[in-house]
Parts: structure tokens; C-alpha cells; sequence
């Protein structure tokens, strides 16, 4: 059977992740072959007893759900994910989604499912928020529109035809990432901008698929300051790719 290792990279979630996870177990342990592994990015000891106590109850009902990841440094976002991912064992797939639910559960599924019928795991996928006749993106318009700048600024600067590269919900090939992993740098919030140019400029197809998607009150993604370190990171990825170095 397709082995799927889905990691769910935490950081203060314990307020939002109840509305999610318990869902989300549930679904993955009707499909089989996916295991959940939540990796919580440092965000202190009060925090991590919580989530710890949280995924503990839930484990219990579901043993899809791994014992969760705690890191004692805050690694940012893609750290979180790449450590998590540094667990999968001999998953065919790496996944991650993030924990507030954003990118609905039965969008999750249809995306497993999408990777399931991959003969052999080749091409990634990633879910992407068009506005588009038959989905349903629900998105203020303040973050809408950011979200169009920064995405037509990574399609130009990186030359890649991607129209959202940041939405939550994402599957690779193991075999795509162990051949690109040792070239990536960035941790933070563009780290999937990195993670998909390194995967086209290594051969390995990636597909965008439009999922419905709706905005969950308690980000914690600040518009301006990780905006702007978004758009530096982009420059640098883009300056490395350029000298050919990683
Ligand atoms: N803010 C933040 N989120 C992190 C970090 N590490 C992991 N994450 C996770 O990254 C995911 C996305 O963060 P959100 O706070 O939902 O981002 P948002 O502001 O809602 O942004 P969108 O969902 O893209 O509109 C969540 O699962 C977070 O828990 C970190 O260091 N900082
Ligand atoms: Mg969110």
C-alpha cells in the first residue's frame, strides 16, 4: 500500500488544532497508509504540555497519530516541517498541512488519494487557492491581495508559472526530496518557494491543484514582517539559483 508520512507543523496551536486534528485522524486511518506525525515548533513548556496532553487522548483513538515532535528551539515553519520529515522512515510520500484547518480535511483527502494513484511516486502536488467557478476560497481581501503580489512576484523573479505557492498543503515524492534536501536553506515561511524550485530545477514535476480553502481566525503569519522576509528570501533563492550554487 502507498505509505503517506503527513506532518503538521505547530506553532501555539493548541487553541486551534482540536478543530482540525480529531477530524483529520480520523479520515487518514479510513484511508490506511498514511501516518500523522504533528511537530510542535517550540513554542515553550506550558505550550508543549498542552499539545503533548492533546495528542496523548487523540493517539489513543487514533494510532494513525505518531507521538508528536517537540522541538526546543523555534525553527520556523519550514524547519518544523523538514524535521518532521526527517521521521518518515520508508514513506513513499512527505506531506505536511498546516494545523488550523485552513485547507479542509476532505481536500486532504482528495489529495491523498490524488498521490495514492500514482503508480510510483513521481510528481508532487500542491494545493493551490484560485478563485475559480466550482471552489470556494475564503480570504480576506487584505491577505487575498498580498497573497497575489507575493505569488506574481515569485512567478517573475524565479521564472516558474506558479500562481500560489504558500498554501498549506503539500505532497512530495521521498525519493524527489532525499535528491534535493541537502541544497535547501531556508526555514522560514518561503521554504516551499525554495522546496518547489529545487524540485522543477531537478527534474521532478509539480502540479498545482485548486482546493477549496477558508480563512481560520488566529494566524500568527505577520503581513508586514514576514512578508518582508518572504521577499528577501525569494531574492536570495533566486540569487543562488543564478550562480548555480545551493
Ligand atoms: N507563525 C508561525 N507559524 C508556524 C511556525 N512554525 C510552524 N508554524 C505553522 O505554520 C502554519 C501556518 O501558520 P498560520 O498561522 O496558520 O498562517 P496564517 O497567518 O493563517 O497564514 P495563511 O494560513 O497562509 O493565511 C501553522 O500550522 C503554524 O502552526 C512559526 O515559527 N511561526
Ligand atoms: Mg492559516
Amino acid at each position: 500500500m502507498t505509505t503517506v508520512h503527513l506532518v503538521i507543523p505547530c506553532y501555539r496551536e493548541s487553541a486551534r488544532i482540536g478543530g482540525f486534528l480529531p477530524e483529520l485522524c480520523a479520515e487518514m486511518q479510513r484511508l490506511g497508509g498514511v501516518d500523522v506525525l504533528v511537530v510542535e515548533d517550540g513554542s515553550g513548556n506550558e505550550e508543549q504540555g498542552l499539545m503533548r496532553e492533546l495528542i496523548i487522548g487523540w493517539s489513543e483513538r487514533f494510532p494513525c497519530l505518531s507521538e508528536p515532535l517537540m522541538l526546543s528551539d523555534n525553527l520556523g515553519k519550514g524547519g518544523a516541517v523538514y524535521a518532521g520529515w526527517s521521521r518518515a522512515g520508508a514513506a513513499e510520500w512527505l506531506a505536511f498541512v498546516d494545523a488550523d484547518g485552513a485547507c479542509p480535511v476532505h481536500e486532504v483527502i482528495r489529495l491523498v488519494k490524488l498521490a495514492k494513484k500514482q503508480e510510483t511516486a513521481k510528481k508532487a502536488l500542491f494545493a493551490s487557492r484560485v478563485k475559480m467557478l466550482g471552489k470556494k476560497v475564503d480570504r480576506l481581501l487584505k491577505r487575498h491581495l498580498l497573497g497575489r503580489i507575493y505569488a506574481t512576484l515569485v512567478s517573475e523573479m524565479l521564472d516558474v508559472p506558479v500562481y500560489d505557492s504558500q498554501c498549506g498543503l503539500k505532497l512530495v515524492p521521498a525519493k524527489a526530496f532525499a535528491a534535493v534536501a541537502e541544497s535547501l536553506r531556508i526555514h522560514g515561511f518561503a521554504f516551499d518557494v525554495e522546496l518547489m524550485v529545487a524540485l522543477i530545477d531537478d527534474g521532478c514535476a509539480v502540479e498545482e491543484v485548486p482546493i477549496d480553502w477558508t480563512e481560520i481566525p488566529g494566524g500568527k503569519v505577520s503581513l508586514i514582517r514576514d512578508s518582508w522576509r518572504m521577499a528577501r528570501d525569494v531574492w536570495g533563492i533566486r540569487s543562488r539559483r543564478r550562480m548555480g550554487i545551493a
